[in-house]
């Protein structure tokens, strides 16, 4: 004699309708296992947020992207690195095809560093590989990224988004350095690395 399935989806109905309490309990199981991954895929966005300090932009700064060359923060003399009072760095960076300008900057191990960028044409991308820091640079607007490097140390910074024909030679470095080297250097060479 054959034994009847033991699954209840598969045990014969005579009207060949499958019970209402099977189809509800058949979708709250579903339901269940939706939400679980749901809150696992948070629990990692969020946690890994965190760890690796990663966050949306949060500066909304506006900037007049016509005159960024006359005055104002980003006028030449004042991008590169810069020490502020209180120990910390600031680099100021312009984004532009097919360039960031400075192309290279020289920042500090173990101390917060502040990039602020902005364009003066189209919309690009800074990205630093294995740092938190990733973010576009829209004209008209200043883009504000903050963080710590802990080794010395070279990091390329390419542009990550689509700016025009000369996009994928748009390139720059970040060189880290003891706190102790970059003292001893001058602004021109924090500014260009020319030397390097
Ligand atoms: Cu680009």
């Amino acid at each position: 004699m054959v034994e009847p399935p033991s699954g209840p989806l598969q045990r014969p109905l005579p009207d060949g309708t499958v019970p209402e309490t099977i189809v509800v309990r058949t979708e709250e199981h579903w339901i269940r296992i939706m939400v679980g991954m749901l809150v696992i895929m948070m629990v990692i966005i969020v946690l890994s947020s965190f760890v690796g300090a990663l966050h949306p932009s949060s500066n909304v700064e506006v900037i007049d992207s016509r005159t960024l060359h006359l005055k104002g923060e980003f006028v030449e003399s004042n991008l590169g690195t810069a020490v502020e009072p209180d120990g910390s760095v600031t680099v100021r960076l312009i984004a532009q095809q097919y360039d960031f300008v400075p192309r290279c900057v020289v920042v500090p191990a173990g101390t917060p560093v502040k990039f602020r960028l902005t364009s003066d044409d189209v919309i690009h991308g800074f990205l630093l590989p294995d740092t938190n820091v990733n973010t576009m640079v829209v004209p008209g607007f200043v883009a504000e990224v903050r963080t710590r490097f802990s080794e010395p140390g070279d990091y390329v910074m390419p542009c990550h988004e689509y700016c025009g024909l000369g996009h994928q030679a748009m390139w720059a470095r970040v060189k880290v350095v003891p706190w102790q080297e970059l003292a001893k250097q001058g602004r021109f060479e924090r500014t260009s690395c020319a030397a390097q």
